[in-house]
Parts: structure tokens; C-alpha cells; sequence
């Protein structure tokens, strides 16, 4: 199955993660292939975008270490989950583990987050080799939960290219089981439809940052394989982010249907 031809109901239909089943089957119940990054600093904030966005959302994308007034992991569970239980989101945290296996099974699992308890799929660099997936997967395998691999970012100057990104690949492909997709600017394994590949690094009006940030639109990301479409400033800052997030959703499924009925 290839990812551009193959339309999220077959994948939902051939899932085996129940991460991947659950994200597809919502993804067409919802018809959005938008995930918020929800980058504010407050919990209440986070709460609301969770709560006012949460209609148009496939996955809420969070930084837990960027809030200020974060108390404990049961409190934060406890608010966010019915969230997402309400709305039909899956909970992302963007954590960027980077360390060797035993450590981040430690920050996957303990510490003040205890980001198992209430992130449906986190992400990982694969810098460390595969040791970082074999910790993060003797943790939320059991669990049912998921993992994303970075294979590319959308920020200049990034090393993740060539090598690094084919890499990435052989490292997915070895635990099927528990990675279940990519960050990345395309499908990096365009052939498997069983990975998604999520894109941050999308905006409709501007073309990057004073960081090093750089957007692409919707329809240029999905064009080149991207299932699931990170927006974050592009939705939060607007005058109007209910407004904003209902553009980019049509925007995004808009673009899908056009890749899977083009072929
Ligand atoms: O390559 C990447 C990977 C990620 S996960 N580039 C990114 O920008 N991100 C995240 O996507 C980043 O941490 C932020 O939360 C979001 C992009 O935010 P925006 O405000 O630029 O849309």
C-alpha cells in the first residue's frame, strides 16, 4: 500500500498499532488531518485551545516543559484526558527524546510529567541509535501507545538530511511494533502506508520565522506525503484561532482527497 494512493479508511482497516487505528479512524470521522501545537505556557491556556479547537483536531500537540504552572501528572491527566475523550483528539507530546535508552525510559515514565500516563504518542531523536526506541518501547508498548521518529526538521540548516533521515527509516522498520510514523517534510517511506508522517512547519500567510523556523503550506506538504499537518503559531496567535483552525482543517482534507483521488 502506498501512502499517497491509499485513503485513511484502508489504513484504519490495516492498522495493527491501536494508536494508528484509533488516529485514522477519527481522522475520518472528524474529516481533519489537522494537529494543533498547542505552544502556550499556562495550563488553563492549553486546556482552552484543547477544549475550543478540540472539534477540528486530530492530535493536540503539547511541550509539558514549557508550562509554568504544571503541578502533577494526575492532576494534568485528569483535565486533559476528558478532553480528549470528548472531542476525539489523540494527545502528542512533542518531547524530542534524545538520550540513551535507559534514560529516557526514566523520562518517558517518571519524573514530574510521568508523560506515559496521558501522551498517546511522543517523539524521539534517533541520534542515539536504536537504544532510544528500545527504551521508550519496554515503556509504552505495553501501554498501547506510540512512537514518532524524527527523519527531518523544517528548521534551516537542519543535519537531519540524507544518511541520518535513510537511517531513521532502517530504525522504524525494525520496530514496527511501536513507531508508528515519522516527523518529517515528506513520507519518508512513501511504499508503507502503515507509518504516518506528520509535518509541523505549515503556514497559509507566512514563509518562516526570525529562528529558523520555515512554512510550507497545506497542499505543498500533503503533495509530497504528509498525512497529518502540525500548525501551531498559525492557529494560536490568529485574532480568531476557532476561525483560523476550521482554514488550515479545509485547507489539509481538501488537499488529501485531492492526492488520494488524483491517483
Ligand atoms: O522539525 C520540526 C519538528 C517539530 S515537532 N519543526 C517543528 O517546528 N516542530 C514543532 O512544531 C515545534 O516544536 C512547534 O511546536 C511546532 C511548530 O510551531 P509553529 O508555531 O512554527 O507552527
Amino acid at each position: 500500500m502506498a501512502t499517497a494512493t491509499t485513503s485513511f479508511e484502508q489504513r484504519a482497516a490495516a492498522a495493527t498499532n491501536p494508536t494508528t487505528k484509533h488516529l485514522f479512524e477519527l481522522m475520518v470521522r472528524k474529516q481533519t488531518n489537522l494537529a494543533v501545537a498547542a505552544d502556550v505556557t499556562t495550563v488553563a491556556e492549553l486546556l482552552h485551545i484543547a477544549d475550543v479547537l478540540g472539534p477540528h483536531i486530530c492530535v493536540l500537540k503539547t511541550h509539558v516543559d514549557i508550562l509554568s504552572d504544571f503541578t502533577t501528572a494526575d492532576a494534568f491527566a485528569a483535565k486533559l484526558r476528558p478532553l480528549a475523550d470528548k472531542h476525539g483528539f489523540v494527545v502528542f507530546e512533542d518531547r524530542k527524546f534524545a538520550d540513551i535508552g535507559n534514560t529516557v525510559k526514566h523520562q518517558y515514565r517518571d519524573g514530574v510529567h510521568r508523560i506515559v500516563e496521558w501522551a498517546d504518542i511522543v517523539d524521539a531523536h534517533t541520534v542515539p541509535g536504536p537504544g532510544i526506541v528500545q527504551g521508550l518501547k519496554e515503556v509504552g508498548l505495553p501501554r498501547g501507545r506510540g512512537l514518532l521518529l524524527l527523519a527531518e526538521m523544517s528548521s534551516a540548516g537542519s543535519l537531519a538530511t540524507g544518511e541520518y533521515t535513510r537511517a531513521s527509516i532502517e530504525m522504524a522498520k525494525q520496530h514496527k511494533d511501536f513507531v508508528i510514523g515519522f516527523i518529517a517534510q515528506r513520507a519518508p517511506i512513501p511504499d508503507d502506508a502503515s507509518f504516518i508522517t506528520m509535518t509541523p512547519g505549515i503556514n497559509l500567510t507566512v514563509s518562516g520565522d526570525a529562528t529558523g523556523q520555515q512554512y510550507r503550506t497545506p497542499a505543498q506538504a500533503v503533495e509530497t506525503g504528509s498525512d497529518v499537518l502540525i500548525v501551531g503559531r498559525g492557529v494560536y496567535t490568529a485574532a480568531d484561532p476557532v476561525a483560523s483552525a476550521i482554514a488550515y482543517k479545509q485547507a489539509g482534507w481538501a488537499a488529501y482527497l485531492a492526492r488520494v483521488q488524483a491517483l
